[in-house]
């Protein structure tokens, strides 16, 4: 034999062996179809976790999932709402890719079937205790009640410590999932913890989370800086901390069954901290969200750091995936979002898909504006910037002053923003959480993360500000956003799925009483300026 043919047998044999490690790497990964389990806190931003070093937050469970696993420092939601941003994880798109499901309390379309539902038909045992696709209204399939974020499991209640937080044991709840689940399926679970969503029991994260008002470092710049907003802080604190007591629970006994390797969990909120200026805006402290990947057969190297920019569109492709469903065999409309598997499964970081930017926005949260209109926004992050455009602003973005703000929960920052601009000892406070806005706004977001300084109209971002609004546009016309095409009304003509808060501005104004129960009776203005500028 030549050495030729030697060499040629010998690189055959090699690639042979090679395709057959890969195969068997593959089937491990792939193959075994692991549980996977979301856990989503309500209203909770980055960096409020321990893990990011806040330290007046104590969050061991979450921290275990990132040391174990992977802590994202740069993963943002499309939409910051719960029900757009729960949309968004579900089906993989972006909430103006979404129709009705753009909209918070919406009806949600049928054509849009979640990971969930597709999981489901393969073979997964698919359940969810708490919040899972709400507040909304998820239709009917074949006659049935969709079950978009899986089976209810509700029925098991608790003692909680304060009186605001929920009744729902969650994790009993999985428990009794688990047990009723036959051996050999895997799971697909969805922890929604009502946590830390409003209302805050008074003072319980100093009573009873052991937490002092010298905890507080820093207080953003557009609140007051007193001890009203740390209190506020420690209450939201102490929440997120039951949120995180929960979760540890779950890993104990998914440790104790010996499910903790083969289950893929993933740890996150839906939106920023119910604030006002965060929650229910499109700024860096609305989107941007805490989240940890723990799942010790298929992450790589764990205890890992990423900083890319990851959208939580790109959950549902990463599940199917490591289910081993293909997105064309999933019965799922287009996934707009891009599997995270290349920076879970290997120690790279990074899923070499150039992911160097992603794209926020929304349409209509709560009412309260004329005709139930929306504050329509689009923007991009990219490199240090967030880019926004405002589309109609001459609207109210937090929702009209004489209906109470009501994209803006009631609280005692928000009491205290309202009161200081009414007596006029603070009124720049209120401009930043509730004044109308430019049309463009333009943020270096990593040297003022708080977006306070707009540098839209200061002329050596010109062109950062065009190119980061073409590529936005572009983008969304790719997309297919109808707000591109000049029929973004359509997102302020879908009904909104509450009748007793529909036409809330028109029933309002004509001295009915309609009911907004997460707003403060005195968060109604009785006189405002109506043009602050
Ligand atoms: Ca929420």
């Amino acid at each position: 034999m030549s050495t030729l043919n030697l060499r040629i047998i010998l690189i055959i044999s090699l690639s042979i062996v090679t395709l057959s490690c890969n195969k068997s790497k593959e089937s491990k990964i792939f193959g075994s179809m692991p549980n996977i389990l979301i856990c989503i806190a309500d209203d909770a931003s980055f960096p409020h976790m321990g893990a990011y070093g806040t330290e007046w937050t104590n969050t061991p469970a979450f921290d275990r999932v990132a040391d174990e696993g992977v802590l994202f420092m740069n993963a943002y939601t499309p939409n910051a709402k719960c029900a757009p941003s729960r949309a968004c994880i579900l089906t993989g798109r972006n909430s103006w890719q979404l129709e009705e499901a753009a909209n918070h309390w919406a009806y949600f379309p049928s054509k849009f079937k979640t990971y969930v539902e597709a999981l489901s038909e393969k073979g997964y045992y698919t359940g969810f205790t708490g919040k899972g696709w709400a507040p909304g209204v998820a239709g009917k399939v074949n006659g049935k009640q969709r079950q978009l974020a899986g089976k209810p499991w509700q029925q098991l209640k608790l003692a909680p410590p304060t009186n605001k937080i929920a009744k729902t044991d969650y994790f009993e709840n999985f428990r009794a999932f688990f047990d009723a689940k036959p051996q050999q399926e895997p799971f697909c679970f969805w922890y929604g913890g009502f946590e830390p969503h409003r209302g805050y029991e008074y003072g319980s994260g100093i009573e009873k989370g052991d937490k002092k008002l010298s905890d507080i470092d820093k207080i953003f710049p557009f609140w007051p800086a007193n001890d009203t907003i740390r209190n506020d802080m420690l209450d939201y604190a102490y929440e997120i901390e039951y949120f995180d007591k929960q979760l540890q629970k779950i890993l104990n006994l998914l440790e104790e069954k010996g499910q903790l390797s083969n289950t893929l969990i993933l740890v996150t909120a839906d939106n920023g901290m119910p604030f006002p200026r965060i929650k229910g805006q499109e700024y860096e402290y609305s989107n941007h969200l805490p989240l940890a990947m723990m799942w010790k057969d298929g992450i790589q190297d764990p205890g890992r750091i990423v900083e890319e920019l990851v959208s939580f569109i790109d959950f549902a492709p990463t599940f199917l995936e490591v289910a081993g469903v293909s997105q064309e065999k999933s019965g799922m409309q287009q996934i707009e979002g891009k599997s995270l598997s290349d920076i879970i499964m290997s120690a790279n970081n990074t899923t070499g898909n150039k992911r160097d930017h992603i794209l926020i926005g929304k349409e209509r949260h709560d009412v309260g504006r004329p005709h139930d209109w929306g504050y329509p926004i689009r923007g991009i992050v990219k490199n240090k910037y967030l880019y926004i455009h405002n589309f109609e602003p001459d609207r109210w973005p937090s929702g009209n002053p004489e209906t109470g703000y009501l994209n803006c929960d009631g609280s005692p920052t928000k009491t205290m923003i309202l009161n200081e601009n009414r007596n006029k000892t603070n009124t720049q406070n209120w401009k930043w959480a509730f004044g109308k806005r430019s049309p463009e706004e333009l943020f270096n977001i990593k040297d003022d993360p708080e977006c306070i300084h707009n540098l839209a109209e200061i002329n050596k971002y010109q062109s950062i500000k065009e190119e980061m609004k073409l590529q936005l546009f572009n983008e969304l016309k790719e997309q297919g956003d109808p707000r591109m095409f000049g029929k973004g009304y359509l997102f302020d003509e879908y009904p909104y799925a509450n009748p007793h808060d529909t036409a809330f501005y028109e029933r309002y104004m004509r001295g009915e009483n309609p009911k907004a129960g997460w707003v403060y009776k005195t968060d109604f203005e009785k006189e405002w300026d109506s043009d602050p500028e």
